[in-house]
């Protein structure tokens, strides 16, 4: 007999431990090699959709070591796991096959859990795959998930007070992206590490200058830019550089670094995600605010979730004056703000005047941005000059702004990791971004190995 229960409910966890832990023993594992789930984050307890029909949304059975998720009282079997030791070759927990062809579209939104500790001595490298498998999934639909929270579009006359804050909690981060569209984490990064980071970007944006392939501008990030050195009498008080994670290892640390990383995973509602781009953003003295844009501006519709999100990593105190990234609180409700070119500037302008607000933080923050709010840089009228990374990361059905399969430099490549090499862009998503190797032993996807085929013919 099977037990029911509510998806994600204590209850429900219970009964997937006992499950694990009775395939354990079954296959003679001391009582020490016990496993311990816990929740780590919840989000919400029952997607929208689900909850707006009225029942309890989802239930669990377990079975003769199946746990069967099932929405309401219909059972969807590509949702079953099967929770087995693999005990012959390595100590893991394994989920069915058919969680993965339900993966691409069956995605997880009210939690996650984790194996605390890891007493079966089971791999990392397996571990961390399970954390993503065995979490339970539900249907992302086109429900719009904020407009349910009741915060108007687009006003104006905000009260600073009640918009985000820094703050220690990243759910409270997610929580806050939801609801306005961003959230600062505080406490990223310790000073030291401001300062390694800030260093490395101040020594490679004063190179790019002297070699003379800097990416420049007189007013902000936005059409009005050229790459080269300073022309004559030109201050540039705009600087991008660009694809950092070719430039130091610590910008690559920084793509992977776990808080990040776990408020991502939050904001794309454990959807797969990977890295788009990866820019220094240096501000001094008489820097021009940016067009009013979103991240995802080139999508052609709105969408109801982020299919973007970006990370602006303070590496100095970001303030109004010094020209903080500017924000228009629940403006990622709406469609994308408008532009046209200004032709006596030859860049894009908004016709309209937008309010925007400024995201203050100390050095060391990571400000999350949903791909769909509005925002700029601001302007700055401070001598003490803007330094900051941004990262940016999409779904895997977008094209990555940097391409790094082919943009990554050789010794980089090499270096990275299976788990850095996926964040990449190097694992395939469904039916895309499978990568033939260019020769043998070429680059080529995390997930598949393709042989190196060469066009063969007879006789030759
Ligand atoms: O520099 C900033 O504060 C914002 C930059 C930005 O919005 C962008 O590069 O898309």
């Amino acid at each position: 007999m099977g037990t029911k229960c509510e998806f994600m409910s204590d209850a429900w966890l219970a009964m997937v431990e006992e499950t694990a832990n009775g395939l354990l023993a079954q296959a003679g594992k001391p009582a020490a090699a016990k496993i311990d789930l816990t929740f780590v984050e919840i989000y919400e307890r029952a997607p929208p959709e689900a909850a707006a029909w009225g029942e309890p949304a989802w239930t669990l059975r377990i079975e003769q070591g199946q746990a069967l998720v099932t929405r309401g009282a219909a059972p969807r079997p590509d949702l079953a796991l099967t929770i087995g030791w693999d005990d012959a070759a390595r100590a893991a927990l394994i989920v069915d096959d058919r969680i993965r062809k339900a993966d691409q579209t069956q995605r997880m939104m009210d939690g996650r859990i984790s194996i605390a500790g890891n007493p079966a001595g089971v791999p990392a490298s397996l571990l961390g795959a399970l954390r993503g498998r065995i979490a339970p999934r539900t249907v992302v639909t086109t429900t719009d998930l904020a407009n349910a929270s009741g915060v108007p579009i687009r006003r104006t006359g905000w009260d600073l007070a009640e918009l985000p804050q820094p703050t220690d909690d990243p759910g409270e981060v997610v929580a806050d992206v939801r609801k306005w569209g961003y959230g600062i984490l505080a406490n990223v990064l310790s000073d030291e590490e401001v300062g390694r980071i800030r260093d490395r970007l101040k020594e490679q944006a004063e190179l790019e200058i002297e070699h003379e392939v800097a990416w420049l501008g007189n007013g902000g990030r936005g059409g009005n830019t050229w790459l080269g050195g300073l022309r004559g009498g030109e201050t540039a008080p705009w600087q991008g550089v660009r694809t950092l994670v070719n430039k130091g290892r610590v910008f690559i640390d920084l793509a992977m670094h776990p808080k990040i990383l776990a408020c991502m995973r939050g904001i794309f509602n454990y959807m797969d995600f990977y890295l788009g781009s990866t820019n220094g953003l240096i501000l001094r003295r008489n820097a021009e605010a940016m067009v009013v844009h979103c991240d995802q501006q080139y999508v052609p519709c709105t969408t109801p979730i982020p299919f973007a999100a970006n990370v602006m990593v303070t590496l100095s105190n970001f303030t109004a004056e010094n020209g903080a990234t500017r924000m228009v609180p629940g403006s990622h409700r709406g469609p994308a703000p408008l532009w046209t070119l200004d032709p006596k500037v030859m860049d894009n302008v908004n016709p309209e005047p937008i309010e925007t607000v400024p995201a203050t933080c100390p050095a060391g923050c990571a400000i999350f941005i949903d791909g769909r709010l509005w925002h700029s840089s601001g302007a700055s009228s401070s001598d003490e000059t803007r330094y900051s990374v941004t990262t940016y990361y999409t779904l895997p059905f977008i094209r990555q702004a940097e391409l790094y399969p082919v943009s990554l430099h050789d010794d980089v490549y090499e270096s990275l990791s299976r788990e850095e090499r996926a964040m990449f862009g190097f694992k395939s998503y469904g039916a895309l971004g499978r990568i033939d190797a260019r020769a043998q032993g070429g680059r080529g996807n995390v997930d598949a190995s393709y042989p190196y085929v060469p066009e063969l013919r007879r006789g030759t």
